[in-house]
């Protein structure tokens, strides 16, 4: 028995000299290096008593040693966990206690504030900061930089991503072996990745785009990655020249054009830009295009599915589309009351089957069956229609779903946080176009009868329990929400009401 992921991303590379991260202080760590960090670090996760199947939870900044942290969970056996570095610790509890995480690797700063949350759960706590020091790393420098993969099976989970849900909780969504494999392998197909290749890499690694689309795209095709902790347009403009590919989300796009100096000097050396995560607004595609003389090819996908569609490398990428189905990925369009087939053409609810789709939600067997049919379609929730010549456009969401620079709030989600504040009768959250993050937060709060609430208030009690991306940036506090007869607000009329505030303040 083997291990699918290492054999495939990691054992080819085994003491390879060829150059795997560059850095931006300018120093390189070789495929060898990392891989013996990795051994070490997988080590010291045994020696953590981690053992095949354990989750291993991250709440850890970008480094070469988080990212090694991955490998080392695939190395070992045991299922990586990695959580978005903006979330509370009130946000970390439910993920740490709901995987039952037997470790819990934290940032150093926040050991203290997250120490109960370990207690409580039983998880090992150790350490990582962005600088790659900490408890963990102290700990793998003591051991041994050799490590045999433990063996895994395709259908074997690798890694366990948390998505927010429609109903406020979320799920973990669990991903094989097969799933990950299966799509870095058609990605790289499809994108025409080799060796000579340099990713510039500036996505956060606790997420699909950043973590399996990027890395383990450029670990399978063997070539480099500029790795930089986090998008900063200026040291972009300056990686770019060094760079063979870029994928970002939109507002990577959206921020490179406001700029005068970005200009197709900057990228004569690159073969590939990818967009995905939000939707790219096909302005800013010709924009692009007009600008740099490349086309950016967009694709979609979802942490259930990993990559699904893409636009074509060879023929035409049409702005405003998402492409193809990868290979071996069957999608059909379906009405979203009778789930029967719609015709060529017609928007529905767009459903995926293939070896990329998930193997349902951690301890949900319930919400599994919902989404996931027995026959592997799952239901993404995208409101999508194929055009006559193949090419998918997703049109919108069934979901009540905003996506702000590429990372997705649910609204119930911050409503049931909002409604749990002194004062706050109930609310109502909407997405709102928003010229940097393409959809920003809007709430509508109503207050309790004689209590007062205004917007600064609210804002200072959102600080310390919700992740930054997910505050509101418009708080309007009203007499009453709209709603319907049957006693449903009206987000609709809300999102029309509220549509320019953020266009507005911008003016
Ligand atoms: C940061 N902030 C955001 C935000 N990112 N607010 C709304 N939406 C966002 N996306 C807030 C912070 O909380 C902070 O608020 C302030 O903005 C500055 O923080 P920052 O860290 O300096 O922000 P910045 O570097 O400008 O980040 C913006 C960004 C980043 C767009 C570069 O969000 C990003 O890298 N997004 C990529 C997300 C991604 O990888 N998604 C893939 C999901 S996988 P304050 O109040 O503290 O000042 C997926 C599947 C698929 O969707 O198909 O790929
Ligand atoms: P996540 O749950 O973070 O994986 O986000 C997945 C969601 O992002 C999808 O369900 C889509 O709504 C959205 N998405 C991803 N790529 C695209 C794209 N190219 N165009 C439009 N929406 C996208």
């Amino acid at each position: 028995m083997t291990n699918p992921l290492y054999d495939a991303l990691f054992a080819p590379h085994e003491g390879k000299s060829s150059p795997f991260l560059l850095l931006a202080g300018g120093s390189i760590l070789s495929h060898a290096a990392f891989l013996e960090m990795v051994d070490r670090m997988a080590n010291a996760l045994t020696a953590l008593g981690a053992v095949p199947g354990d989750r291993v939870a991250a709440h850890v900044m970008k480094s070469p040693q988080a990212l090694a942290l991955y490998a080392a969970c695939v190395k070992s056996g045991t299922v990586f966990l990695p959580l978005n570095t903006s979330y509370t610790p009130r946000e970390l509890d439910y993920f740490v206690g709901d995987s039952a995480a037997k470790i819990f690797v934290c940032d150093p700063s926040e050991e203290a504030a997250v120490h109960d949350i370990a207690m409580r759960t039983g998880a090992h706590l150790t350490t990582l900061g962005a600088d790659g020091l900490g408890s963990l790393t102290e700990l793998a420098e003591t051991q041994e930089p050799n490590f045999k993969a433990q063996p895994r099976s395709l259908n074997d989970l690798a890694a366990l991503l948390y998505t927010s849900g429609t109903t406020g909780r979320s799920k973990g969504a669990m991903l094989t072996h097969e799933n990950l494999l299966s799509n870095a392998k058609s990605l790289v197909e499809a994108w025409r990745f080799t060796r000579d290749d340099v990713l510039l890499h500036a996505l956060p690694i606790f997420h699909t785009h950043g973590l399996f689309v990027a890395t383990n795209v450029m670990l399978l095709a063997g070539g480099a990655m500029i790795f930089l902790p986090k998008f900063d347009v200026e040291t972009v403009m300056a990686q770019l020249p060094k760079a063979t590919a870029m994928m970002g989300v939109p507002t990577f796009y959206t921020r490179l054009l406001e700029e005068k100096q970005f200009s197709s000097d900057l990228t004569t050396n690159m073969r590939l830009f990818i967009s995905g995560s939000a939707p790219l607004l096909a302005e800013t595609h010709k924009k692009f295009e007009l600008r740099t003389g490349h086309r950016i090819l967009e694709r979609y996908g979802m942490t259930e599915t990993s990559m699904t569609t893409s636009n074509p490398y060879d023929a035409e990428r049409r702005a405003g589309t998402v492409g193809f189905p990868l290979p071996g990925v069957k999608i059909k369009v379906c009405d979203a009351q009778t789930n029967a087939e719609m015709p060529m053409g017609e928007i529905g609810v767009l459903w995926v089957r293939g070896p990329n789709v998930f193997k349902g939600y951690w301890n949900m067997p319930e919400k599994t069956r919902e989404e996931l049919r027995a026959d592997g379609f799952f239901i993404t929730g995208d409101l999508c229609l194929i055009d006559e010549h193949g090419y998918v456009h997703i049109v919108g969401r069934g979901k009540d779903l905003i996506i702000s620079g590429g990372y997705n709030i649910y609204p119930k989600e911050v409503e049931m946080f909002l409604d749990s504040l002194p004062g706050v009768k109930e609310s109502a959250v909407v997405g709102a176009p928003h010229p940097d993050f393409g959809e920003s937060v809007v709430a509508i709060l109503v207050a309790e009868d004689g209590a007062r609430i205004d917007a600064a208030t609210i804002e200072a009690q959102t600080k310390d329990d919700l992740a930054g991306f997910k505050r509101p940036r418009h708080i309007e506090v009203v007499a009453e929400l709209p709603r319907n007869t049957m006693g449903k607000v009206q987000k609709n009329q809300l999102r029309e009401q509220f549509a320019d505030v953020f266009q507005l303040a911008q003016d």
